[in-house]
């Protein structure tokens, strides 16, 4: 990523709205923008932050192509760090094709994905973490992935890194400072010092175990949970999943069999987003799609996080039930049809349920939901003051930084001598520095940063 060009790219998604926004940004920004716009000083002298009323034209025969608003930020107080101006225009493929085209015959080349965010990091405007969090927030598909975004943009997942960072420094230096002054010169004191940093360094393992920990949850609020119902033919599943849906999206019907590949919708329970799965009903294939059918369905229930696995409560259970049962014995068990006066009562850990009717929808909701915290690490991970990361270059760099804690204590326990112990230690902190960018190569910052979205 060449940051001595001016860039443009839309920041809004591609397709019909009422708006949508251009962002430019780079060198000669301001004067480039300008030539562009009507009237060109007004733009051209816009104090930072400033707002300015015309239109957007051909530079060549000045043509008008729409009416905008253009918001000026002059460097360094803008989202890169740079000269930028970003026009609010109508929302039609037409107008912003015609404006992208004009914008580069001036000179602005169009941004690659997360170029902006790219150059605000390099500019030191945010930190690789809370750069990470524009993009999970602009990602977040529900409530729970919106609130942990916004908490990390906020700065407190990066306060923990950095706080944690400092702490291994402070660590290392007093250790060297040992080194170079062994204190068992000292009589007494040297023992004292010793487990004054044994203790300080067992506390921030334990905290960087505790942040490691949170990634399961953070990752589940984030990207949602698979929930996949299962079931023999005609239990009742595509009921279950139209009614949790509120819609009638997949077919019900008498003759066992009726769903024969899966189906699936995006969900939101109590903040989580789910990826609802309805799945072919589990039995002896008698063909060839069939089979492929039951296959699929127990390939999805291996992958879920949480299964609702159904039966006809008037059938009952038989073998086929009890053998998924041993194999995934985490489920959520559902009896239904429990409307039916032949239906007995669920035995002890089946919840009674009446798709059909929808009797017992908010039991199994409050059991998802249950399940979901569990998942989630329990009550503690979910606390609110608990940072959560969800993001799998994070947690890779975090199980490396723990790993080298975890040497460091075991060199301690083993008696080696103080120059082992600050290696990895000096490792441990190089780790929470590659986290938040600190550390790292433009090469490696080019490859996180391609991942955003365009316009980002
Ligand atoms: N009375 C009653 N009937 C139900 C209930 N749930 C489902 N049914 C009926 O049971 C039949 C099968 O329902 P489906 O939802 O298609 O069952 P399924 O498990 O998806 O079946 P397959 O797709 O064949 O595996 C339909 O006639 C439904 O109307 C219920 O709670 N009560
Ligand atoms: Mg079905």
């Amino acid at each position: 990523m060449d940051r001595g060009r001016p860039i443009a790219a839309l920041a809004t998604s591609p397709g019909r709205s009422a708006l949508a926004v251009i962002r430019c940004s780079g060198p000669r920004t301001i004067e480039l923008c300008a030539r562009c716009f009507s009237p060109g000083e007004a733009l051209a002298s816009a104090p930072g932050y400033g707002m300015v009323h015309g239109w957007l034209k051909d530079p060549r025969g000045g043509e008008r192509i729409d009416e905008v608003l253009a918001a000026v930020f002059r460097a360094p107080r803008s989202f890169t760090g740079e000269d930028s101006v970003e026009f609010f225009c109508h929302g039609s493929g037409a107008v912003v094709a015609r404006a992208l085209a004009v914008l580069e015959e001036q000179g602005f080349s169009p941004a690659l994905p997360g170029e902006f965010s790219f150059r605000a990091f390099i500019n030191g405007k945010t930190d690789l973490v809370k750069a990470e969090a524009i993009n999970e927030l602009a990602n977040a598909n529900c409530e729970a992935a919106r609130q942990d975004a916004l908490d990390r943009l906020g700065g407190t997942l990066s306060k923990a890194y950095k706080e944690l960072r400092d702490e291994l420094l402070d660590l290392l230096a007093e250790l060297e400072a040992r080194l170079d002054y062994p204190a068992d010169e000292v009589e007494g004191e040297g023992l004292e010092v010793e487990s004054g940093l044994m203790a300080h360094l067992r506390n921030c393992r334990e905290r960087v175990r505790h942040l490691a920990e949170g990634y399961i949850a953070g990752k589940l609020r984030q990207e949602g949970a698979l929930v996949v119902v299962a079931g023999r033919p005609n239990a009742g599943k595509s009921s279950l999943f139209n009614l949790i849906l509120r819609e009638e999206r997949a077919i019900v019907s008498p003759e066992p069999g009726t769903t024969r590949d899966w189906l699936e919708v995006w969900v939101e329970l109590s903040g989580y987003a789910l990826r609802l799965v309805d799945t072919a009903g589990l039995r002896q294939a008698s063909g060839e799609i069939e089979a492929e059918g039951v296959k699929r369905s127990l390939e999805l229930s291996a992958r879920a996080d949480i299964v609702l696995y159904m039966v006809d409560g008037r059938k009952g259970l038989v073998v086929e039930d009890e053998d998924y049962l041993a194999r995934y014995p985490e489920t959520i068990r559902l009896w239904n049809k429990t409307d039916l006066d032949e239906c007995p009562e669920p035995p002890p850990g089946w919840l009674g349920l009446s798709a059909k009717k929808g009797i017992g929808l908010p039991v199994l909701e409050a059991a998802v939901l249950a399940k979901l915290t569990a998942l989630s690490g329990g009550g503690a991970a979910c606390e609110k003051e608990t940072p959560r990361l969800a993001n799998s270059r994070q947690k890779h760099l975090l199980d490396q930084c723990l790993a080298a804690l975890e040497a460091a204590q075991a060199s301690a326990d083993r008696g080696l001598p103080l120059d082992a112990l600050a290696l990895d230690i000096r490792e441990a902190a190089d780790y929470l520095g590659q986290i938040s960018g600190e550390i790292g190569s433009e090469e490696v910052f080019d490859r996180i940063f391609g991942a955003f979205c365009l316009g980002k």
